[in-house]
């Protein structure tokens, strides 16, 4: 005789409707973890998509946290800074300026920039992989031997998105080569320190454990280059994603930026803030062209862009500029010895023109989408 399984939404507690190798499930499921609230995670099959995901928030996504009273919220940022608003314990963002200055650039370099080689490198050298856990996670209660075709048709929509992202055969290689150079400064950096910032993991680590845990770590050819060419950030990716642990910790002293951490915020500021830079142009633009528009498109056309001294083209993401006025709202609210020492971590990171930036038209998310504020 079968059980039956009843699932059941407690009431306590927080619900991750969220999978194994969804990209930000994995940055939410991390942090949920360390924060050491009480949660449940729910497999989003296709059933709880229609069940759950898309009355709640009206397109298909994951993750989706459901909290004790039952509000919705979507989107890992929101997420976190939802539990956080609500939650006891110690947190993930550094009081530090400085410190959170760099965490914030982290998280969206993690989020959106390495994003680039978790698509890459999972539908480069993990297609077979992905197809079938694409059909374990969105089709779990179909036999075995079905889901695989079912997934195919499901990750094929996501592998087609790799020219919107950038990656193409031109870029193919330079995409490899950059990335190479972040798991070596990265592996450096954890040999001095346990997370970026100290003992304690900040907003940072998660937007970098969204790439580099789901997918170069999970998927199994990208985890064995990482185990071999980079051990200590497989093993960082292991306890940060781990399933409980110690939400202590602490970030260094005096607001110091380890320098092993220079290398990698520089590449934010040679590789991911052009590209930032040209989509603040581009929103301007779109803005002037629909002053009545209201809700954002997802992309705004193409543009140019550079990675690793390659020239191609990608999408225009509005939702890059989201992200980056979080980094520039904090910048904004520095005054006197704070304001300057954020500047200089700024110009020596290559990253002076976010100095009294004009970040373009104020966006926010109302309803689970982006709109002008
Ligand atoms: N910025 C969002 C991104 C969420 C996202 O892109 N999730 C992927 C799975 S890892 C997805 O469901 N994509 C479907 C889509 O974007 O249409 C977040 O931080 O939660």
């Amino acid at each position: 005789m079968v059980a039956l399984v009843k699932q059941r939404r407690p009431k306590m507690t927080y619900t991750l409707y969220a999978a194994p190798l969804s990209l930000y499930s994995g940055k939410a499921r991390g942090y949920l973890r360390w924060k050491n609230v009480p949660f449940r995670e729910v497999l989003a099959t296709r059933q709880v998509y229609v069940r759950e995901i898309l009355p709640r928030v009206g397109w298909p996504v994951m993750p989706v946290m459901v909290a004790p009273d039952d509000t919705t919220v979507q989107d890992t940022t929101d997420i976190i800074d939802y539990v956080e608003s609500r939650e006891s314990g110690p947190t993930i963002y550094p009081e530090g300026p400085k410190q959170k200055l760099a965490a914030l650039i982290l998280e969206l370099f993690g989020d959106e920039w390495l994003l680039i080689a978790a698509m890459y490198y999972r539908w480069t050298f993990n297609e077979e992989f992905a197809y079938q856990e694409f059909g374990n996670a969105l089709y779990a209660e179909l036999p075995l031997e079905e889901r695989l075709a079912k997934g195919r048709e499901d990750g094929a929509r996501f592998k087609a998105l790799l020219p919107l992202l950038g990656i193409t055969p031109n870029t193919a290689p330079a995409v490899e080569a950059t990335y190479e150079e972040f798991l070596k400064a990265f592996d450096a950096h954890l040999a001095q320190h346990q997370y970026l910032f100290g003992s304690r993991p900040s907003i940072g680590d998660y937007g970098l454990l969204g790439p580099l845990y789901a997918h170069n770590y999970r998927d199994p050819a990208s985890g064995e280059h990482m185990e071999k060419t980079a051990p200590r950030v497989a093993s960082w990716c292991r306890y940060t994603h781990a399933p409980q642990h110690f939400g202590g910790g602490t970030f260094v002293g005096g607001d110091e930026i380890p320098g092993t951490l220079l290398p990698i915020l520089k590449m934010f500021g040679r590789e991911q803030l052009p590209i930032l830079l040209s989509t603040i142009k581009h929103m301007k633009s779109w803005h002037a062209a629909n002053p009545e528009g209201d809700e954002l498109p997802r992309a705004i056309g193409m543009h140019e862009f550079t990675i690793g001294g390659v020239t191609d083209h990608r999408g225009v993401v509005p939702y890059h500029i989201w992200m980056l006025q979080r980094v520039t709202d904090h910048l904004a609210a520095l005054s006197g010895d704070d304001k300057t020492q954020a500047e200089a971590l700024l110009v020596l990171i290559g990253a002076e023109t976010l100095i009294g930036l004009d970040t373009g038209p104020r966006l926010q998310r109302k309803n689970f989408k982006l709109h002008l504020a």
